[in-house]
């Protein structure tokens, strides 16, 4: 009986599709396309139009691909893409191969069976069209021509129309980075900044500060007076280049999960943290405060209304469970712990998200790290999405009562 009931359950699953692929063609052609042809191509899309969580091309979760910077012309609400640069790590490289790694471990979220118990939607049969972009084809060899190529790319990608806006989403499309070392981010904030006309607050998930001053590090060479200046572009300055841009914020960013070694003999990164309008939250509070203190303290910081990019470093969670990363610190999140987290932000106005610092080189075997990178896309997917539900649902509500 059970297993009777799965290619019916397949069937009937890709049916709704195939009758809009099939139908849509036919208005495109009109004349070509007979009653003949029609059925042909449903009983194609009924047959073969559903894949197995193994099967098919890889990409996040299975969804429609297109190489958004050369396709102008389709839509999404929600993006995917792929920032495989990491030549700005200061320890261990390989997040270039995060994309792929992060795609391939998303196979197991398959459209009809990714309804999310914990939040009560499912992402990818709800309103939003969500697609996977392919990836940024940044330089390996000149780091200012990739910070050039990834600030292109991010403006251009946001010049896409979102085909299905909720109030919230004021048609704007959203993007998910899979990097990538973490200084894929300041491109990413650099085109936010543009789109949305004001610095964004973000929301950093990280065993690390990333607001230190790129002087900090040996590669702050002077030479016969020459300054290297294209050095200060890495991972670990990420958020202290793009407070210097004016990108972020004043005073309405967090970090979570922090546990790093600081600078010299003193609280002095802390102090220049401080200055640069970031609250932290050391990955030990955990245990004294528990999970959702965790979340009331970060909605109490960023609230529910103001524009948030949310950047997620794995290397948030402890390296037990997450070793494939550029830079990892004993002691940190579980994954358990990090996805409960995610959860309980559901209310956020995302505007932006990345996972980051995926390093598949050095993950484990059952390749836990990007497992866990390719649950926390799909948490952040499940959010923007539920909270345009809402917003739908809350306008649907206000025309009633009128
Ligand atoms: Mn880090």
């Amino acid at each position: 009986m059970y297993l009777l009931s799965i290619p019916t359950l397949l069937a009937s699953a890709c049916l709704l599709p195939s009758l809009a692929y099939a139908h849509g063609h036919a208005h495109a052609h009109a004349d070509t396309l007979d009653a003949d042809k029609i059925a042909y191509l449903e009983q194609l899309h009924a047959k073969w139009g559903t894949d197995w969580s193994f099967s098919g091309i890889s990409t996040f979760a299975h969804l429609p691909h297109f190489k958004c910077l050369t396709q102008p012309d389709e839509d999404f609400d929600i993006g995917i893409i792929g920032a495989p640069f990491d030549t700005a790590v200061s320890y261990r490289p390989g997040a270039r191969f995060g994309p792929r790694s992060i795609r391939a471990n998303s196979a197991r979220q398959i459209s009809f069976r990714s309804f999310n118990a914990r939040a009560g939607i499912n992402p990818y049969t709800s309103w939003a069209r969500i697609v996977d972009c392919g990836d940024i084809p940044a330089s390996p060899f000149d780091n200012a021509l990739a910070l050039h190529q990834m600030s292109e790319a991010y403006i251009e990608l946001g010049k896409r129309n979102a085909p299905n806006p909720s109030d919230g989403y004021r048609g704007k499309s959203r993007l998910l980075s899979l990097g990538g070392d973490h200084s894929i981010a300041l491109p990413a904030l650099r085109a936010l900044k543009e789109r949305y006309g004001q610095p964004i607050s973000v929301l950093h998930f990280d065993a690390h500060l990333d607001t230190w001053h790129p002087a900090k590090y040996p590669s702050a060479w002077i030479d016969d007076d020459v300054e290297f200046a294209q050095s200060y572009f890495n991972h670990g300055s990420v958020f202290w280049l793009a407070g210097a841009e004016g990108l972020i914020a004043n005073g309405s960013s967090v970090h979570a999960g922090l546990r790093t070694r600081l600078s010299g003999g003193d609280w002095a990164d802390y102090e220049e943290d401080t200055q640069q309008g970031w609250y932290r939250i050391p990955a030990d509070d955990i245990d004294d405060i528990g999970v959702q203190t965790v979340i009331d303290r970060i909605m109490g910081k960023l609230g529910t209304e103001r524009p948030v990019y949310l950047s997620i470093d794995i290397d948030v969670i402890d390296p037990g469970m997450a070793p494939a990363t550029g830079t990892p610190e004993p002691g940190g999140w579980t994954t358990r712990e990090m996805i409960r987290i995610i959860r309980g932000l559901e209310g956020l106005n995302l505007v932006g998200a990345d996972i980051v610092e995926v390093s598949p080189p050095y993950d484990d075997r059952v390749e836990g790290t990007a497992l866990a990178a390719a649950q926390l896309g799909y948490e952040l997917i499940t959010s923007m999405v539920k909270r345009g539900l809402e917003e739908k649902k809350d306008k649907t509500d206000a025309k009633d009562e009128l």
